[in-house]
């Protein structure tokens, strides 16, 4: 409460939150080497360093003892490396061929070099340290051209230099506003761009954590407020790099099933069996793509999770093969809450083998959320992340093949939003606090879900939505960015955020399209579902209490040129999906900032208005209204606007004419891109799909990657799947398309793919596999 008043700047505010008691680690005393772990104890703590790469180094401070080499919830298990250690009289060294790091003994301080020994973490007058209360800090320099990416779900711009952020999982309905911070997701986790080139830092602490890139000149740092100081270095060298390598300590997204790939379609809520019904069938009738339809809280009993109202949902299953005939598929929300309701099988079942979160001195906590009085499964314990998943067979049953995640920061209503922070959980067998475990609380709930999903769906790829996380969620779930509202500030917003959650390693993200809060328009939600059709997750829902804003919701000019980009989006699959591919095998983000695809180019550091899908598609929306022009600054390389065929040439800003039916995105001539038919829903396979090649005049070569499987099915994992390695070439004489490798054994429902080239001068040719004739046989 005091919080909202002047008692926020009160002076001696930071006194009071102990944040003034900085303990410097002090001077080295000894060292020691076991095996692949170098140790070095300070006066003031000890530091473990480990290699897991040559390009990852983890780095582990420990205040009161040798520190803990376990892992997180979330960090995958790996081999540590013996590296090369030097000693001199004031200096330790450790080398690999990509990383060095160099510790001064008096006072210990920590240095990271890349193989140019260009420096990545500096340490100068203040490193590391700890507090009184149990808080672990460092601190590093910041170089005049630092700018910082990442830090998950974030409000504000792109580049977060001269911000500062908490990591603590919070339901915020409040507006999102530039500041307001946390919100549901914590990423402890950070990319440094610097003159073209990238490193970044994981700290892996699942309590309350801070960035501060913001408070002191030329120093930024990370502090949590329990713990051990426990981070990983990735040394890039380029964006790409980092994201790989943050993506093999942290795990990389599988590769989801197409339909949840396709528009949905949500609101809180359709609250009838009937309402869903009319729904479809509108979608139907107008003869608009829609994969899923969402059922948010209305549908539960009392809001008992695993239930369905019998009055407003008497049959469910056949609702869902009802549905399932036309292509949608059904999405429910499972919230963690359970209902306090002795005659409730799940909570009586929670009570009975003691699966609910507990304080130490053994009573179940209590907290309030929409059934009333819940307890929580403890998601830390295994034997709960089973018994969850398994529950989950009530939905797989009925055909259901996709669960929305919410709540689960976890929220409560009460004054602190969350569970009590001194409730304990069970953390398969080492015990530990809620302060210490919050912010892995939705995650674990994730994968409890999506491994009990994937266990009933027998060879099926199951889909989750989640709005809690911590790094590592991208292995179970697509993230939404919650209660954004219907504002063109949100719609702006939600690039940049979205971007870097694609840096922090969740490429699969979206907000609420026309938002969720307040009322959309013709005008916002027209211009919102043009972006949304090129956001990795492409889902309209609104709020309670405010207008709908189905496509069709604002008349028939705007629905048409709603259903036109919804449209848009299932043409785009095939690349789409490929793009996809890409982010399951590597890391990569779909939607990415420019400079990830031009790290050289400083001018796109700071862009937070434009994106990329892939490598070579940039989309520059207008997110305002009654404009119908804006500037786009279009990299090196010349630009095709795909809608209008108009030429740009890169290396500077244009401004670019788009009335209200105009989403400029420019493909990179001399590029591809693969389009397929518009389908009612993904469950009718595109057959007829169509390369098209921009053609460019400069001598440019291209290596595009098209990739094709079954679509919901593990079995691409086993060689069942279609791979098109393209080369093409441009030049003065033309174009030469040719596949250089066709791979994997899936049977694709077409025999060959249309080529077709655009922007050809009179005087340049085309071979497809120097041949004449422009398709590409399928074998
Ligand atoms: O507002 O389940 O962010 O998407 O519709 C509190 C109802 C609870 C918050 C989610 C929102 C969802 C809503 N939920």
């Amino acid at each position: 409460m005091l919080e909202d008043t002047s008692f926020a700047i009160h002076p001696g505010k930071d006194a009071q939150e102990g944040r003034n008691n900085f303990k410097d680690i002090g001077n080295l005393v000894t060292n020691e080497v076991q095996e692949d772990i170098y140790q070095f104890i300070c006066e003031n703590g000890t530091v473990n360093v480990v290699f897991y790469t040559e390009e990852i180094a983890r780095v582990i401070m420990n205040p009161d003892m040798k520190p803990d080499m376990g892992l997180s919830k979330t960090a995958i298990n790996r081999q540590p490396m013996q590296v090369e250690m030097e000693e001199s009289e004031s200096t330790f060294t450790l080398r690999t061929n990509k990383l060095t790091i160099e510790m001064n003994k008096q006072p210990f301080r920590l240095k990271v070099m890349d193989s140019d020994k260009r420096i990545l973490l500096n340490e100068k007058e203040i490193g590391m340290g700890s507090g009184n209360a149990g808080e672990v800090i460092c601190y590093k320099t910041m170089e005049a051209d630092d700018h910082f990416y990442g830090f998950g779900e974030k409000s504000g711009f792109l580049d977060k230099r001269g911000e500062k952020y908490e990591m603590w999982n919070t339901d915020v309905f409040a507006p999102h506003n530039p500041e307001t911070d946390p919100l549901y997701e914590s990423i402890p986790y950070f990319m440094t761009l610097r003159n073209g080139r990238a490193h970044g830092v994981f700290f892996d602490n699942t309590y309350r954590t801070f960035f501060d890139m913001k408070t002191i000149d030329e120093v930024y740092s990370f502090m949590a407020e329990g713990g051990q100081l426990d981070y990983y270095i990735f040394a890039g060298p380029a964006p790409k790099d980092v994201l790989e390598q943050y993506t093999w300590i942290t795990g990389r997204m599988p590769l989801p099933p197409k339909w949840a790939l396709g528009y949905h379609q949500s609101r809180y809520s359709y609250e009838t069996e009937q309402e869903v019904r009319e729904l479809a069938d509108t979608f139907r009738e107008k003869d608009i793509p829609v994969d899923v339809i969402y059922l948010d809280i209305h549908y539960m009993n009392g809001y008992r999770v695993f239930t369905f109202d019998k009055d407003r949902f008497p049959e469910p299953k056949k609702l869902i093969e009802d549905l399932r005939e036309s292509g949608i598929r059904i999405v429910p929300i499972v919230d963690p809450g359970v209902k306090k309701d002795p005659e409730y099988a799940i909570y009586q079942q929670g009570i009975t083998d003691d699966l609910f979160c507990k304080y130490l001195e053994g009573n179940v906590y209590f907290g309030d959320v929409w059934p009333g009085v819940s307890a929580f499964p403890d998601f830390t314990d295994e034997k709960v992340r089973d018994w969850w998943g398994q529950n989950h067979k009530f939905y797989t049953d009925m055909g259901i093949e996709g669960i929305w995640n919410d709540m689960n920061e976890p929220a409560v209503f009460n004054e602190t939003k969350t569970m009590d922070t001194e409730v304990m959980h069970k953390n398969d067998g080492s015990p530990e606090t809620h302060r210490a475990l919050h912010n892995v609380y939705g995650l674990l709930m994730g994968k409890a879900t999506y491994e009990g999903l994937k266990e009933q769906l027998n060879g099926k790829r199951p889909f989750l939505l989640t709005r809690a996380g911590y790094a590592g969620v991208q292995r179970y779930a697509a993230v939404w960015t919650g209660d954004n509202r219907s504002f063109w500030e949100h719609l702006q917003m939600s690039l940049p955020m979205c971007m870097n959650l694609g840096l922090s390693g969740v490429a699969f993200t979206g907000p609420d399209v026309g938002g969720f809060a307040h009322d959309a328009n013709a005008e916002l939600l027209t211009r919102w579902t043009q972006v949304g059709a090129f956001t990795p997750y492409f889902r309209n829902h609104s709020a309670i209490g405010t207008l709908y804003q189905e496509p069709w919701r604002f008349g028939e000019t705007h629905g048409e040129l709603i259903k036109k980009y919804i449209e848009l989006r299932y043409k785009w699959m095939p690349q789409l999906y490929s793009v996809f591919r890409e982010a399951s095998e590597k890391g990569l983000p779909v939607m990415r900032p420019l400079f990830m695809e031009f790290p050289e180019d400083e001018k796109t550091y700071r862009i937070s208005d434009q994106f990329m899908i892939g490598n070579n598609v940039l989309v520059a929306p207008v997110m305002a209204p009654g404009v119908t022009d804006r500037a786009v600054y279009l990299p090196e390389g010349e630009w095709t606007d795909y809608l209008t065929g108009d030429q740009y040439e890169g290396g500077k800003a244009h401004l670019v004419h788009a009335e209200l039916d105009h989403l400029p995105i420019f493909v990179r001539k001399g590029t591809a891109i693969m389009e397929g038919n518009v389908v009612p829903s993904m469950d009718t396979k595109q057959t007829d799909l169509t390369l098209h090649v921009y053609a460019s005049r400069k001598n440019d070569r291209y290596q595009y990657t098209f990739y094709d499987d079954d679509g919901e099915t593990f079995s691409y994992e086993n060689g069942s799947y279609k791979q098109l390695d393209i080369e093409i070439q441009c030049g003065q004489e033309g174009v030469n398309i040719d596949v250089i490798n066709q791979t994997g054994s899936y049977k694709a429902p077409y025999e060959q793919i249309k080529v077709e080239v655009h922007g050809l001068e009179d005087t340049q040719q085309v071979t497809v596999n120097g041949q004449k004739d422009h398709a590409l046989k399928i074998k």
